[in-house]
């Protein structure tokens, strides 16, 4: 009697299991969603020679693209970093690079305000990046090397 029991309850147990996962398998197809396109983009940047800026000032993106930068620092006596930041953020992000120190490539680092970077380049030195491009907006991008700043700058424009 005990023993019938016992088996009473674990087939119960058993249908329940099988009620719960039959109603859970349906549910799952609809994941097959058609997948995002990812458009990759790549972009060239360089120094200008031994001025204090940029070739390119502007950059022009789709939402969602998979960006990759190329930098090229021709320049035979200064270093130069490529800096993505958030807007209204790369002033403060210059400022902290400074502070940071050359130790740190005169970028403070994991800084939060950052999307991506390339490293501080020496002369004739290339560096490259790939990143994700964020959601719509206009991006500053900057050198950090103390007082290059003001010069050595640009936006990347998300759309
Ligand atoms: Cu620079």
């Amino acid at each position: 009697m005990l023993k019938k029991r016992h088996f009473t309850f674990i087939a119960l147990c058993a249908s329940i299991l099988m009620a719960c996962g039959g109603s859970a398998t349906p549910a799952a197809p609809t994941a097959a969603a058609k997948p995002a396109e990812v458009k990759a983009v790549t972009l060239e940047i360089s120094s200008k020679g031994e001025e204090l800026a940029f070739d390119k000032t502007t950059f022009e993106v789709a939402a969602g693209s998979r960006v990759t930068l190329k930098f090229t620092n021709p320049s035979t006596g200064m270093s130069h970093n490529w800096v993505l930041t958030m807007p209204g953020q790369s002033d403060a992000v210059a400022t902290d690079g400074i502070a940071a120190g050359e130790a740190n490539g005169w970028l403070k680092p994991n800084d939060n305000r950052v999307l991506a970077a390339i490293k501080l380049l020496k002369p004739k030195e290339n560096g490259e990046v790939s990143f994700n491009a964020p959601a719509p907006g206009t991006y500053p991008f900057i050198c950090t090397f103390p007082g290059h700043n003001v010069l050595m700058k640009g936006t990347l424009v998300v759309k």
